[in-house]
């Protein structure tokens, strides 16, 4: 029904919420542009030379123009009190609980993304940038005991579908921006801020993350993947990585102890 205006499908609950306030911009837009196009070609021909030759410094005196104007403001305002803003603070206000929700850590660096899922524990282990290697791009400290079943993966981003899902949003280096299109997710990623987002993917499916901020030359390859799942792939994914972690981490622990 929306395809005329392009949109990706509606893989999140709330992204019909989001099309129809972008339906009803381009709406209003064209109810303006139509609007003030025939007004510029009625002000051409109303003020053409003929019927003007000299020209009037005062200007038009009518009530209309100045009745439109304060309509038109009141309209905007309505709008952005009543529409808008309300629909902005649904989406930052009812945020999901750490209980409910499937929460992970993205930080987004020149030119990826890095995931980093809690584990069974529940708490995310620590990170430092000084950790940061090649095979360690997120820098996490394995030798921390909340690290020791964290699963941590680049640029692709596993979801469980029909359950909300809690980002806590950073970068290492740059403003990035997480974009999630077929979910209408999208926030900047600002260094030395955790910045939640949240949403619930509906749709099974492999996406696209892509970075919405020029952050550098290597910009255009900045791409991730979401893949939504059923609950039962999700955990079983999930399991099989954990198992993969039992026997990796103990190696893992030495290179990263090691001072650079
Ligand atoms: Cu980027």
């Amino acid at each position: 029904m929306l395809n005329y205006l392009g949109l990706p499908v509606q893989a999140s609950t709330h992204a019909g919420e989001i099309d129809e306030m972008i339906v009803l911009v381009h709406w209003l837009m064209a109810i303006l542009f139509v609007g003030w196009g025939f007004f510029f070609v009625y002000v051409l021909f109303r003020f053409r030379k003929g019927a003007s030759p000299k020209a009037s410094y005062t200007g038009a005196k009518g009530k209309i123009s100045k009745g439109l104007e304060v309509a038109i403001a009141i309209i905007e305002i309505v709008l952005l009190v009543f529409y808008a803003i309300p629909a902005w603070a649904k989406r930052v206000k009812a945020f999901p609980t750490e209980n409910e929700a499937l929460v992970v850590r993205v930080v987004g660096h020149q030119f990826a993304w890095e995931i980093q899922y809690p584990g069974p524990d529940g708490k995310f282990g620590r990170t430092d940038p000084r950790l940061v290697t090649s095979d360690n791009l997120i820098g996490i400290d394995r030798r921390d005991p909340d690290a020791k079943d964290d699963v941590v993966t680049s640029n692709q981003l596993m979801l469980p579908v029909d359950r909300p899902v809690l980002v806590h949003l950073s970068s290492q280096d740059v403003i990035h921006s997480f974009g999630l299109y077929e979910m209408r997710v999208k926030q900047d990623a600002v260094p030395g801020l955790s910045i939640p987002v949240w949403f619930i993917p509906n749709r099974i499916g492999e996406y696209e993350i892509a970075c919405s901020q020029l952050c550098g030359l290597g910009h255009f390859r900045m791409r991730g993947f979401v893949t939504v799942q059923s609950a039962a792939d999700f955990q079983k994914w999930m399991n099989d990585q954990l198992k993969d972690l039992q026997p990796a981490a103990a190696p893992t622990v030495t290179p990263a102890a090691t001072p650079r």
